[in-house]
């Protein structure tokens, strides 16, 4: 019986693992568009309904002829200044990891295509459990000075809920195992 206990505790474990690794997502920013000047796609309306964590993934998928990706600060990003960039990517298949709240302000440093639309604002609300990932990001350079509203508190509530559920169903796996076994 100690076995089974065991293996059902396990299996529990494994369930709160992969709970907890399921937050960091991974975002393609435009989807199935991809990074683009194609199409006119508005990267504001891609972004909106989405929540970003520290630990998610953002992706830009790209032609690398024709595109790159510059992350840079607010002022550069409303005025689509590409002349210092904090970061510039150019493979076409960029997976970059958020490891701090606050906006992440990225547009295609090609003459043009910024002002053209090509530009994203991630906003990142805040922190979570998950363990942070190694840094895709040099030191902050720029405080992050807005502090989130009152939706994304909400949102972030409701994450938090979801995690606490799902430690409860990890605990009640494990008293079942336990109670099974003492049963026995
Ligand atoms: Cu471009």
């Amino acid at each position: 019986m100690a076995s089974v206990t065991k293996a059902v505790a396990l299996l529990a474990t494994a369930t709160l693992f992969a709970l907890q690794v399921s937050y960091a997502a991974v975002h393609k920013v435009g989807d199935s568009a991809g990074w683009t000047t194609i199409g006119n796609i508005d990267y504001k309306i891609w972004a909106a309904p989405k929540t970003f964590q520290v630990g998610d993934i953002i992706r830009f998928e790209y032609n690398p002829q024709f595109h790159n990706v510059m992350r840079v600060t607010h002022s550069m990003y409303r005025a689509c200044n590409a002349s210092a960039p904090l970061a510039t990517y150019t493979t076409g298949n960029d997976s970059i990891t958020i490891t701090r709240k606050g906006h992440h302000y990225f547009f295609c440093g090609v003459p043009g295509h910024c002002q053209a639309g090509q530009k994203v604002d991630i906003n990142v609300l805040r922190t979570t459990a998950t363990a942070p990932t190694p840094s895709a990001f040099p030191p902050p350079s720029v405080p992050a000075t807005k502090a989130p509203g009152p939706s994304s508190s909400t949102a972030a509530s409701l994450r938090d809920s979801n995690s606490i559920t799902g430690i409860l169903i990890g605990l009640a796996m494990i008293v079942f195992a336990v109670f099974s076994s003492t049963a026995a």
